[in-house]
């Protein structure tokens, strides 16, 4: 029974509101790295910089926005502080920031600059805040928790509706040759004060690091994880499990994090979506000789990500100029348009569906199309407010389970895209191992 019981409250941990509106409205969106290093050719500032290093003589944050836009993202995360520790906003705390940068007379504010330009284009608008920092004499004391609080108060308060703030867990020494002792509590408790309605990155956060850069979600993305990995998400949703205790040192690059043998070992279960942040280019920062991936390996990237159970973080650098570049700006073109062409005319609307053993959790879905037709994507996602069940599921060409699937596939969460080759007038998605009843199952045929 208490297997059974422990079963049946993990199929019912769900997002909260802040992660369902994320997932449903923002699962694509642009992370944007621009510092000093874009101007000293470093990917790792040492907090040494120069501000007048920083001069973007032709910023243009609709530039940005636009080529956005024309990805088919929906917001950006702007790198306020990285950890070079220098601010691209006029913060009150330190001298390290635009007020000491040529770039508008030490009056310029590239925060200000990006969140308008997001509004203006209806993007929403996020910043990554830097824990670690080169540069403040105060870190690796307990002053630089202040230090730190007052700069994210800026950015809550200071620049309207933030959909996600970024905390990095890169820890490092400071100018002191100390690491610092984050309070993570305090920051979290601040942004549900000033910006109840946006998420937080971290990997042990509400919204947690893949465990990767290179674009891979994982085989089996669960978004239902040890509360002992995202320990930062008090937001615990059941009791021990029947085998609690020893999950001891894990880590967002371990595999397999939310199946069964991990979270019959934990002490309580969160819901934390991973987040999937990878570069159009080799580095973070602009680097002149680099260039951005093909349109190939972002597609691909893109399928593993939004349609593997996690939100796909783009990042894409401006370069000196402030500008992103023009061979990034036609590749995010590009991308948008493949991504609009492959999933805009959906066959299953015409289809007639089938279900036996609904509400069970083994139920087998079978779509009659009124012709034989040619497919190339099956989409499948769970009604992900009630939380995430599919454990193992197979696509069969045809009205039936056939002996050898098409597919084969383990989770599907809040959206699974699966490239397959069909051209048939039926196809059957058999569910067969769920953590719980599965009520609803969205399936769209491409
Ligand atoms: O050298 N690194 O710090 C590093 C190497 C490879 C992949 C990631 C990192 S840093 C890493 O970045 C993640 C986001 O991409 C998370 O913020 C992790 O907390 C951080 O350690």
């Amino acid at each position: 029974m208490e297997m059974e019981r422990f079963l049946e409250s993990a199929a019912r941990v769900k997002p909260n509101e802040n992660q369902l509106r994320l997932l449903r409205e923002t699962p694509f969106y642009v992370f944007v790295h621009f510092s000093p290093n874009t101007f000293t050719d470093l990917e790792w500032g040492t907090g040494k910089e120069d501000p007048a290093v920083f001069d973007p003589k032709k910023l243009d944050c609709d530039q940005w926005a636009r080529a956005v836009k024309d990805a088919g993202a929906s917001g950006i995360v702007l790198t306020a502080k990285h950890h070079d520790g220098f601010c691209l906003w006029q913060s009150r705390y330190t001298e390290h920031c635009m007020k000491n940068s040529p770039y508008k007379n030490g009056r310029g504010d590239v925060v200000r600059e990006a969140s308008d330009a997001c509004r203006r284009h209806g993007l929403k608008f996020g910043f990554y805040l830097s824990p670690w920092d080169r540069n403040s004499e105060y870190y690796g004391t307990p002053e630089y928790n202040d230090y730190y609080k007052n700069q994210l108060t800026e950015l809550l308060t200071g620049y309207g509706e933030i959909f996600h703030v970024w905390f990095d867990g890169a820890c490092g020494e400071g100018p002191n040759g100390r690491k610092q002792e984050y309070d993570f509590e305090g920051y979290i408790e601040l942004i549900r004060k000033y910006q109840p309605k946006a998420t937080f990155f971290n990997d042990a956060g509400e919204v947690r690091w893949c465990g990767n850069e290179s674009g891979s979600s994982g085989h089996s993305q669960w978004s239902v994880v040890p509360k002992e990995l995202c320990f930062l998400n008090k937001e615990v949703q059941t009791g021990a499990g029947p085998f609690a205790g020893g999950l001891r040192g894990l880590y967002n690059s371990d595999s397999d994090l939310g199946t069964l043998p991990m979270i019959l070992r934990s002490e309580g279960l969160v819901f934390s979506p991973a987040e999937t942040d990878m570069s159009i280019r080799p580095g973070w920062f602009w680097h002149e000789h680099e260039e951005p991936k093909s349109l190939d390996a972002l597609f691909d990237t893109y399928i593993r990500t939004v349609g593997g159970n996690t939100t796909f973080n783009l990042n894409v650098p401006p370069d000196r100029n402030g500008l992103f570049d023009t061979r990034d700006v036609e590749r995010l073109r590009e991308l948008g348009e493949k991504i609009r062409e492959s999933f805009s005319d959906d066959l299953a609307a015409d289809a007639s569906v089938t279900v036996t053993d609904a509400g069970t959790t083994h139920p087998c879905f079978v779509l009659r199309l009124p012709e034989k037709r040619k497919i190339s994507y099956v989409v499948l996602a769970e009604d992900i407010a009630s939380g995430q069940r599919v454990e193992l599921f197979s696509i069969s060409e045809g009205a039936g389970i056939a002996r050898f699937a098409e597919y084969t596939g383990t989770t599907i969460g809040s959206k699974k895209i699966i490239p397959i080759e069909l051209e048939t007038d039926a196809v059957t998605i058999d569910i067969r191992a769920a953590r719980g009843p599965v009520e609803r199952l969205s399936v769209e045929l491409y």
